[in-house]
C-alpha cells in the first residue's frame, strides 16, 4: 500500500522520535513483501486506539519491548538452557537469556528463574511435570530414578509412568475463578493428573481458608495450586503454605494475573507468593506489561527439572521474546512501574465502587487487585455473551466469564470480567473509571435479549440496545479516548 510507505517518508521528514521511525520503517518493510499483513497491523493499532480495553489479562507493552522482538534472534535455535545447548553458536542467546533471568531474579527476589515458556499454559505444564518428576520419582521410586531414563527397562519405565500419572492436583475450580490449566476437565492437566478442585464460598464468593484446609486434609494432594484468572481478592500465601504443609503438599502458585502487582510491590508480605511457594508460574504480558510469554520462578530444589522444560515440554525457545522479557523486567524494576501498579488497583477499586453505586452485582462486593467480575445475569438479565457484545458496540472491549454456579454454562456465561491494567497504562485515573462505570451501567441497563428468529424466543447470544443510548455512550467513550492516546509517538 502506497500510503504505508508515505507514512514512513513522513515521519522521517518530520524527524520524529526514533521509536516512530522504527515502527513505520518496520511496517513499510513488511508492506514491501505482504501489504495485507502490514495493513492489518496498522488496523490493529487503530482498533486498540478506538476501544477502551478492559480485558483483565491484556495490557499495552512499551515500544522498546515490542521492537526487541522483531529481529534476527527469531532465527536461532537454542534448545537446552544457558551454557547447556543442543545447538552450536548460542553464545549471544546465552547472554540474552541470562540477562532476562538476572532481571527477573532482581525484580522478584527469586532463587531460580526460567524464562523460556512461550505462554502461561506452557509454564504450568513445565512446572507440574517438573514437580511430578522431582517429587514422585524421588519419593516413590528412588531406586529407579537414579537410572538414566534411557537405561530403564520397559517395565521399570511403565511403573514410573503409572506413578506419575496418578498423582493428585488440587486447584481452584474454573467457575470460582481458577484457570483451565489448574485441572479443568478439558485441559491436559486433568489427564496426566487426578485433578480435584476447590470452590469459593457460594454466598460471599470468597476463598474459605478453613474449608480449603479440611479439603486438603481429605484429598492429600501432591500439589496444591493457588492462583486465578477471575478472582478479585488477594491470596494469603503464608496461610496457603501452612495448609499445604499439613499434608506435605507442594505449593505451586500461578501468578499470571497479578505478577505486575508483585513486581510493583503492591502485593507484599503474606500476599507475595515468592517466599512461600515452591514453584511460581506466570505470564509476562498481563499486569507485568511485557511481551506475550511465560515465566517460572522456583526454589533451588526444583531448578534442575525446571531448566529441562525444553525439551521436556517446550519446543525451541524464542530468543527474540526472551530479549523482550529482559527489557520488560528492567522496565518493571522502577519506581514508575510501582506507581503504575498501585494505580491499577486504585482504578479497579474506583471502577468497582461506581459499578456497585449504580446497583450492579460485583462478586465478592469489590476488588483488591486489578480485576472485577460482574454478575450481569442477576443485574440485567443478560448473559455474559450479550453483555460482551453490547459493550463492544459501545466501544468497550471486555470478556465474558463464568461465575460460581453459573446457570448459563461456559459458552454464554452470566458474568463479565473487567480489568484496569491497560487503561492505567494509558494514564487514566479514578475520575475516568467513574465515567467508564457509568457508561457500562447505561449500556447494559438499556440492552435486552434480542429475539431469535428461528425460535421466536429470546436469544442467549444477541442483544438489542436503544440506538440513541448507544450513540450517546459511543461519544462518551470517544471523548474519553481522545485524551488518552495509545502510543502518542505513532500519531500521524
Ligand atoms: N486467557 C487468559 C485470561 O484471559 O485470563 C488466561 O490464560
Amino acid at each position: 500500500m502506497d500510503y504505508l510507505s508515505n507514512y514512513f517518508e513522513k515521519v522521517k521528514k518530520e524527524k520524529r522520535s526514533k521509536k516512530a521511525i522504527a515502527f513505520f520503517a518496520s511496517l513499510d518493510s513488511v508492506n514491501e513483501v505482504y501489504p495485507q499483513v502490514a495493513e492489518d497491523i496498522l488496523k490493529e493499532l487503530k482498533d486498540q486506539r478506538a476501544y477502551l480495553k478492559l480485558i483483565a489479562s491484556e495490557n499495552f507493552s512499551s515500544l522498546a519491548t515490542q521492537l526487541s522482538m522483531g529481529n534476527l534472534l527469531t532465527d536461532k535455535y537454542s534448545e537446552g538452557y544457558v551454557k547447556h545447548r543442543f545447538y552450536a553458536g548460542c553464545e549471544n542467546v546465552d547472554n540474552i537469556e541470562q540477562l532476562a533471568i538476572d532481571e527477573a531474579k532482581k525484580l522478584f527476589n527469586a532463587d531460580h528463574v526460567y524464562v523460556q515458556p512461550h505462554s502461561g499454559s506452557d509454564a504450568n505444564l513445565v512446572a507440574l511435570w517438573s514437580i511430578l518428576v522431582q517429587k514422585v520419582q524421588n519419593k516413590e521410586v528412588e531406586k529407579l530414578s537414579k537410572k538414566n531414563a534411557m537405561e530403564l527397562t520397559k517395565e521399570e519405565y511403565e511403573k514410573i509412568r503409572q506413578l506419575l500419572v496418578n498423582q493428585k492436583l488440587l486447584g481452584m475450580s474454573l467457575n470460582s475463578g481458577g484457570h483451565l490449566t489448574h485441572g479443568y476437565r478439558l485441559n491436559i492437566s486433568s489427564k496426566f493428573m487426578r485433578s480435584y478442585t476447590y470452590d469459593v464460598d457460594p454466598k460471599t464468593h470468597l476463598l474459605d481458608y478453613k474449608k480449603l484446609e479440611t479439603q486438603v486434609k481429605e484429598v492429600k494432594p501432591l500439589i496444591l495450586l493457588a492462583g486465578y484468572s477471575a478472582y478479585s481478592r488477594k491470596l494469603n500465601f503464608a496461610k496457603l503454605k501452612e495448609i499445604a504443609s499439613t499434608v506435605g503438599a507442594v505449593l505451586m502458585v500461578d501468578m499470571a494475573h497479578f505478577a505486575g502487582l508483585v513486581a510493583g510491590k503492591v502485593f507484599t508480605k503474606d500476599f507475595n507468593p515468592i517466599p512461600f511457594a515452591d514453584v511460581v508460574t506466570s505470564t509476562t504480558h498481563k499486569t507485568l506489561r511485557g511481551p506475550r510469554g511465560g515465566l517460572i520462578l522456583c526454589k533451588d530444589e526444583y531448578k534442575e527439572t525446571i531448566d529441562r522444560g525444553c525439551p521436556l515440554v517446550l519446543g525451541g525457545p524464542m530468543p527474540n521474546v526472551m530479549a523482550a522479557k529482559a527489557v520488560a523486567f528492567k522496565e518493571a524494576n522502577t519506581k514508575d512501574f510501582q506507581d503504575y501498579s498501585s494505580q491499577v488497583v486504585k482504578n479497579a477499586k474506583a471502577l468497582a465502587n461506581q459499578l456497585m453505586e449504580n446497583g450492579i452485582k460485583i462478586l465478592t462486593d469489590g476488588t483488591e487487585n486489578h480485576l472485577i467480575v460482574m454478575d450481569v445475569f442477576s443485574s440485567f438479565k443478560l448473559t455474559g455473551r450479550q453483555a460482551e457484545t453490547a459493550l463492544r458496540s459501545s466501544g468497550i472491549t471486555v470478556n465474558r466469564n463464568s461465575i460460581p454456579e453459573d446457570q448459563n454454562g461456559p459458552w454464554y456465561t452470566s458474568g463479565i470480567r473487567l480489568g484496569t491494567p491497560a487503561l492505567t497504562t494509558l494514564g487514566m485515573k479514578e475520575n475516568e473509571m467513574k465515567r467508564v462505570a457509568d457508561v457500562i451501567y447505561d449500556v447494559l441497563k438499556n440492552s435486552k435479549a434480542a429475539i431469535n428468529p428461528k425460535t421466536n424466543g429470546p436469544s442467549k447470544a444477541k442483544s438489542d440496545i436503544d440506538p440513541s443510548v448507544l450513540t450517546e455512550n459511543q461519544n462518551e467513550i470517544k471523548n474519553l479516548l481522545d485524551n488518552f492516546i495509545l502510543y502518542p509517538e505513532l500519531v500521524l
